[in-house]
């Protein structure tokens, strides 16, 4: 098979793939409008903010004090109209409406959300999915948003396309705030995690892991995150959510390196990234055998000995180019180095959506990317004489973008 038919291969089986998003902020219509969707929520996306205020010195309170559709004119004008679109979360603006069969070239902000007024969120829902080939997305399901919470105690629908993830970061970086939340929700827990509180919080995670039936528990990370202190974190994450997970058969995801709020006037564009210590993956994959850990990591300079130690523990699984990662150049880099010392055995990329559109220029730009890897990849077999199947081909892509993940997580 000569490169032109490898590559032809791959692009058919990579449109036909059934993805399986392992991480998002998403939700179902019945989820009380916690779902961000159309022209407005695209534009005002956090990336965008950012690179907004590049330009702008328009003070960050007076402008997000603004409705949301006069916030999304300022990112339409300084960031599309004033200056050529080439950063990726502003490409991504145009793919999506390139690919909703809108006009880009009008460039006509009224005829995109002319063409919204015109559409159903369920309606939009199941065109999203299918633009973007995705079967299934994971939730960010927090049970400290009381919004949330209220949402679960009435009970949902449900969509079977949603699946949820248990999302804990409040008790490991904040555990007296989160056990004042507990409390309210009838949990024997005190501030600085005396008497019973480990056992209660034990009660909480069990009751809310089988309530939203979740595929993993997850939490975000600073750079410094350790285990080796006696710190609450640490306690937290050794006494409750490590064995919970084990009771349930559950990974813990952990999103490293985010330096939240480093500018807090962006609010949430205000995060930023930091080197964080891989020794802390090594100490808990090792001393948690029987734990099973999803890990992401923020950092350019950590994704090669994430890598590297994801070759040492097989209760390791890597998943996705996080956030500041996920632009072409890095998911490439980052992509092709897990294929070489990691072959078929990791998570290429999660979408992280956030507006339910971001399905379609996530998963666009990503497949394409790691299509031109894969192609590279058994293009070099092909030169030793190995012939790849069609067949084989689309086995490796639906063990890379759902057979892992299902595997590790048991579903
Ligand atoms: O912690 C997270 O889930 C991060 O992905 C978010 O906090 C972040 O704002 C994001 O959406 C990045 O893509
Ligand atoms: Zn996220």
């Amino acid at each position: 098979m000569n490169r032109v038919e490898l590559k032809a291969i791959i692009d058919e089986q990579l449109a036909n793939l059934e993805i399986v998003d392992v991480h998002t902020h998403l939700f179902p219509a019945d989820f009380d409008g916690l779902l961000l969707w159309g022209i407005d929520e695209i534009l005002t996306y956090h990336y965008l903010i950012a690179e907004f205020f590049r330009y702008s010195s328009l003070d960050y309170r007076e402008f997000f004090r603004l409705p949301k559709a006069r916030q999304a004119e300022l990112v339409w004008q300084t960031l599309f109209l004033d200056r050529s679109p080439v950063s990726e979360a502003q490409r991504g603006v145009l793919t999506i409406l390139n690919r909703l069969g809108l006009d880009v070239k009008s460039r006509s902000l009224e005829a995109y959300r002319e063409y919204y007024r015109g559409l159903t969120l369920q309606g939009q829902i199941d065109q999203v999915f299918k633009l973007a080939g995705v079967k299934e997305i994971v939730m960010t399901n927090d049970p400290f948003d009381p919004q949330e919470r209220a949402v679960w105690k009435r009970g949902t629908a449900g969509d079977p396309r949603f699946k949820s993830s248990l999302r804990i970061d409040p008790l490991m970086m904040n555990f007296p705030a989160a056990a004042e939340v507990l409390q309210g929700e009838g949990y024997n827990v005190t501030g600085d995690f005396g008497g019973n509180s480990a056992a209660e919080v034990r009660r909480f995670l069990t009751d809310w892991v089988e309530k939203i039936d979740a595929l993993y528990m997850a939490a975000s990370l600073p750079p410094t995150f350790t285990v080796d202190d006696n710190s609450l974190r640490s306690r937290v994450l050794k006494e409750c959510i490590l064995p919970v997970c084990r009771e349930q058969g559950i990974p813990f995801a952990m999103m490293i390196g985010v330096k939240k709020l480093v500018n807090p006037g962006l609010e949430l564009a205000g995060d930023s990234v930091g080197k964080a210590e891989i020794g802390v993956v090594e100490q808990l994959c090792s001393e948690y055998p029987e734990n099973k850990f999803l890990v992401t990591m923020l950092s350019r300079e950590n994704q090669h000995e994430l890598a590297i130690t994801a070759r040492k523990y097989r209760n390791l699984l890597v998943f996705g180019c996080w956030w500041f990662l996920n632009n072409p150049s890095l998911v490439e880099e980052i992509t092709a180095l897990r294929v070489e010392t990691l072959g078929l055995s990791f998570i290429p990329q999660h979408s992280d959506a956030r507006v339910l559109e971001h399905l379609i220029y996530k998963w666009d730009h990503s497949r394409e990317i790691i299509g031109r890897v894969l192609l590279e990849k058994y293009a070099d077999l092909g030169a030793t004489g190995w012939q790849v199947s069609a067949a084989e081909i689309e086995r490796d892509l639906k063990q890379l973008f759902q057979g892992n993940f299902r595997a590790f997580v048991g579903r």
